[in-house]
């Protein structure tokens, strides 16, 4: 892994979900949930944006494969920096509101950006993938039973 990424990570992160940009990212079939700014200061200056895997988990739930996107967005071009989290799971219904503790385990990538929003969408597919097996590896699997998360 990169030097200034390993010396940051694993990152713990913790805070309520809260209404993102709107852009439907739903309807693209890649929901992300959001954290509020007060979040995202939290970051070590020297976070590198991009695309981030680790694990997830709603409130007192169970623990879930995440993949994070922490940066700009430069596509959409944002101004703030924001910590959006993909959680490998179809869920039910909606979940705003709840709390969502995050530990962001290892660095897949970094933002870029895109002719069409296709593009967007197929890289984040991958993306998934790529989260999915990286989180299978015994380093990996340990960081699913932080103290950190609660018992579910
Ligand atoms: P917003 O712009 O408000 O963040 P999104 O289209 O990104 O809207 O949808 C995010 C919301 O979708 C989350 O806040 C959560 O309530 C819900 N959601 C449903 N399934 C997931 C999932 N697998 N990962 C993240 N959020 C999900
Ligand atoms: N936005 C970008 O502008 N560039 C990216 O490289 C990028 N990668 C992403 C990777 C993942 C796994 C996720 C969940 C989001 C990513 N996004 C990226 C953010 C995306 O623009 C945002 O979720 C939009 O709201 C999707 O419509
Ligand atoms: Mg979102």
């Amino acid at each position: 892994m990169d030097q200034t990424v390993s010396s940051y990570l694993p990152l713990f992160l913790e805070g309520e979900v809260i209404k993102g940009f709107g852009r439907g990212s739903k309807d693209l079939g890649c929901p992300t949930a959001n954290y509020p700014l007060d979040v995202v200061k939290k970051l070590p200056s020297e976070f590198k944006p991009g695309v981030y895997y680790g694990w997830a988990q709603l409130d007192s739930g169970p623990m879930y494969k995440m993949v994070a996107n922490i940066g700009y967005c430069p596509y959409y071009q944002n101004k703030e920096m924001s910590v959006e989290t993909h959680i490998i799971h179809a869920f039910e219904k909606d979940f705003y509101g709840s709390n969502l503790r995050i530990a962001i385990v290892g660095y897949l990538r970094g933002e870029m950006n895109f002719d069409s929003l296709n593009e967007l969408i197929e890289t984040i597919k991958q993306d998934i993938v790529n989260a999915g097996k990286s989180l299978e590896n015994p380093e990996s699997q340990k960081l699913k039973s932080n103290i950190f998360f609660g018992k579910p």
